[in-house]
């Protein structure tokens, strides 16, 4: 399988595996877990072909480490990013570093230096520690612009702060006041 194809697969692991199982007839549990055995099963059913192997492949090759495999081998899960109803996560409530990154499009900052950073369909808002990252997470949208996130004033504000098992900052929100154009 070629990067195209790999990438190509990747996203519909993430589709799967964040927003919608049930479209291969796939369940996950509260914390994420499909079972690797009803994943290639559900795929197949819409003709794609899944194994073990590739499944490896694209966990150990996704640049921002999007999936884990747990450790008995047998269960696949997104890290973040998801918007499935039934999926809980218990990501690790964390100190957050001073300052962190949300990397956005210029057409959106209207709207969000009027109501904030907010979640969306998915269960948190995702900060970098890097401008760089952010950078290429905006430029999903459109001409990428990035926001300063004063994240340790928001802790001691009270709000809370998780980090993914892949290191992504995660908020439910962030009020104006905490943000700024970088
Ligand atoms: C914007 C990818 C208007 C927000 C990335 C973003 C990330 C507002 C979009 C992960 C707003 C939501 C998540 C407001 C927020 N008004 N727009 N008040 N508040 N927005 O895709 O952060 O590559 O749900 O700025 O790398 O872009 O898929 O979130 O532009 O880590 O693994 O609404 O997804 O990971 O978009 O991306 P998204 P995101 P993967």
């Amino acid at each position: 399988m070629n990067n195209k194809q790999l990438n190509e697969t990747s996203k519909f692991l993430s589709y799967i595996l964040r927003h919608e199982p049930h479209t291969i007839g796939l369940q996950l549990d509260a914390e994420g877990w499909a079972d690797i055995n009803s994943l290639i099963t559900g795929a197949a059913k819409e003709g794609r072909i899944l194994d073990l192997a590739l499944l490896q492949t694209i966990v150990n090759s996704s640049d921002k480490k999007r999936f884990t495999l747990s450790d008995d081998g047998q269960r696949i899960r997104a890290a973040q990013g998801h918007s499935a109803p039934d999926v809980n996560l218990q990501h690790r409530e964390k100190e957050p570093p001073e300052l962190l990154y949300h990397g956005t499009a210029t057409r959106f900052i209207e709207s969000i230096f009027q109501q904030g950073l907010i979640a969306g369909s998915r269960h948190h808002v995702h900060l970098s520690q890097e401008t760089r990252t952010a950078i290429a997470v905006g430029q999903r949208y459109g001409k990428p612009v990035v926001l300063e996130i004063e994240s340790l004033r928001m802790y001691q504000h009270g709000f809370k702060f998780f980090q993914a098992e892949n290191g992504v900052w995660l908020t439910e929100a962030v009020p104006v006041n905490f943000i700024s154009l970088k």
